[in-house]
């Protein structure tokens, strides 16, 4: 093995000079205010992680990485770096012309000069990046639900790096990475990506890892957007701090790694191996399911568990990094020790908590062994995770208008606040146009902003130990998904499917607006003259049909206990 090559990765940045006169040049330019994806990989663009792009990718390369995990050139590249912005913003956009990209407070953080603006078959990239189009994938979901429609590439000029607040001596750059090494003499250095708390088994493989490849280890841990519903960075990283002492100080480092990962497994371990190399390794964990997005839509895995690895050794050499492949680790109790699935002992008895079981524990408030972590992570994690009795939650119903959402949105409110514990607030489809979105319509556009404000309020909600109650019509699915993926960051999502038929709510008319609909006085009007996606797999469905509102919201008060949120 060749000793790593640790010179500097070239970077997109000005010199401070310079840049200090580009910001003011680029404050007259058209800008575009990133989302918070595009800043990761604004990042790690200019920074030289995703060495050797040199902006958003154009038609041409984005094309041949999507069919064939190369640039136009045929340098490996397998991810597609795109700047992905609404069709109206590209609508006024020229090519040839700069833009400023800013970050969210209006910080300009580089210029793009846009060579090239299509609109994607999205489908496509899909199915050939993450192998299925299939929303279950997150990455898909984010390419359909949240993504633009146009796609603009060219070269970046940097101009400064985002700024972070949190746990700034963690986070370093490609170079400065690298600098660390030579200066430490790491010559060889394996490298340990991951988007979860670092338990013993994984401790264990790491020590094997390194053993195993003689080198140095890295852990680097994904920081910037991981699967929904990962435990949050920050309890983490306190996680990995509290475990690093328990490696030895010389052999060992931890660096914060601002990656928005796209769960793509086979694809996506490549990329990472790149990334890596860019950062100065020499060696790279592959695991069991490494970046896997869970199941598809059929209720089967996307990948199969060894399928990065295959994909890893094919290209490993144009990585120039070597995998490091582990089978899943497992504890064997007789010897007190974890072994890779194939190497156990012939009828050991194999200890294993899945990160399903784990939540379950945490959610219910279970004992979580001493052979599976460390007390000290088991501790921080029940800091952040109380059981979920203590936790906010969101109850959102959804149904046509009169189906009885609001009615039973208040008995169950009242319900609630009679057992008492918790703030409880309702997020009722009138009150919130009264007072939250009072200047919307009803086109698809209002309808989705609307209910994406209730959601941020119900997250909020959620997020401080509350518990939200929401009863719009919210007609849409992909934006109550949306809004289940904001709450369930915080806390549980329950759906309510309130399934009164369209008829029997326009033969109830309530307030008369079936009438005005038919009569063609109110335009868009859900169920007669605009849409309603039936949610498909809702915690619970009520029919209102033949039950009193008491007994509805009774089964919604049984639905909660039985979800553990609130005590029997
Ligand atoms: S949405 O689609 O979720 O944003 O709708 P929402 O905020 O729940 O508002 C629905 C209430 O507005 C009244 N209304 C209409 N509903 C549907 N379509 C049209 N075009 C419309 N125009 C007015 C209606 O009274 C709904 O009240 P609810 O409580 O659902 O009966």
């Amino acid at each position: 093995m060749q000793s790593p090559n640790l010179a500097p990765v070239p970077e997109l940045y000005v010199s401070y000079e310079s840049a200090q006169k580009l910001k003011l040049e680029a404050a007259e330019l058209t800008s575009w205010d990133l989302t918070p994806r595009q800043i990761c990989d604004l990042e790690l663009l200019m920074n030289g992680g995703f060495n050797p792009l040199k902006g958003f990718l154009s038609e041409a390369d984005y094309d041949s990485v999507v069919e064939k995990m190369r640039l136009a050139d045929g340098t490996l590249w397998p991810m597609p770096i795109t700047l992905d912005v609404s069709e109206k913003f590209a609508e006024g956009i020229e090519i040839g012309q700069d833009i400023a990209l800013r970050d969210q407070e209006g910080v300009i953080l580089a210029t793009m000069t846009v060579t090239d603006r299509w609109s994607p078959d999205k489908a496509r990239e899909a199915a050939k990046v993450f192998g299925a189009d299939d929303v279950a994938h997150p990455a898909v979901n984010y390419l359909h639900n949240t993504a633009g429609k146009v796609y603009l590439g060219g070269p970046v000029t940097g101009i400064q790096q985002p700024v972070h607040y949190d746990f700034k001596a963690r986070r370093d750059t490609p170079n400065e990475l690298r600098a660390l090494f030579r200066k430490l003499g790491w010559r060889r250095v394996v490298a340990f990506q991951t988007r979860n708390p670092l338990h013993r088994a994984h401790q264990e493989l790491t020590f094997r890892a390194a053993r195993e490849a003689q080198a140095n280890l890295l852990i680097h841990p994904v920081v910037g957007m991981t699967k929904p519903g990962d435990v949050d960075h920050f309890t983490r990283v306190r996680c990995y701090e509290a475990v690093l002492d328990k490696y030895p100080a010389a052999t060992t480092t931890m660096s914060l790694l601002n990656l928005a990962m796209r769960m793509a497994g086979p694809r996506e371990a490549v990329w990472h191996g790149l990334i890596r190399k860019n950062h100065g390794c020499t060696h790279f964990i592959v695991g069991r399911d490494h970046a896997g997005p869970g199941k598809n839509s059929q209720g089967e895995d996307f990948y199969g568990p060894y399928d990065a690895q295959e994909l890893f050794k094919q290209y490993q050499d144009e990585i120039g990094l070597e995998m490091v492949d582990f089978k899943h680790m497992v504890y064997v109790q007789e010897k007190a020790q974890y072994y890779p699935v194939s190497e156990v002992p012939e009828g050991a008895t194999v200890l294993d908590i899945s990160g399903t079981e784990l939540r379950r524990r945490l959610a219910e408030g279970l004992e979580i062994p001493e052979w599976f972590s460390f007390p000290e992570v088991v501790a921080e994690l029940r800091r952040t995770r109380p059981p979920r009795s203590q936790q906010g939650f969101t109850v959102f119903f959804t149904g046509f208008s009169g189906s009885g959402k609001s009615t039973i949105a208040n008995a169950l409110m009242v319900k609630l606040m009679e057992m008492g514990g918790r703030p409880v607030t309702l997020l009722d489809g009138d009150i919130v146009r009264k007072n939250l979105s009072s200047e919307l319509g009803f086109s698809k556009e209002h309808r989705d902003l609307n209910i994406r404000r209730i959601g941020y309020v119900a997250s909020e909600i959620t997020k401080n130990g509350g518990i939200a109650i929401c009863a719009p019509i919210a007609p849409y699915a992909s934006t109550r998904r949306a809004v289940r993926e904001d709450v369930e960051q915080y806390g549980a999502f329950v759906e309510v499917h309130v399934a009164t038929s369209i008829e029997e709510c326009e033969r109830r008319d309530r307030k008369g607006l079936y009438k005005l609909a038919r009569e063609g006085k109110i335009k868009e009007f859900t169920g007669i003259s605009d849409p309603y996606d039936v949610p498909e797999n809702p915690e619970l469905r009520l029919d209102t049909e033949n039950v009193d509102v008491d007994n509805c919201a009774h089964q919604v008060i049984l639905k909660l206990e039985q979800m553990g949120l609130i005590a029997g």
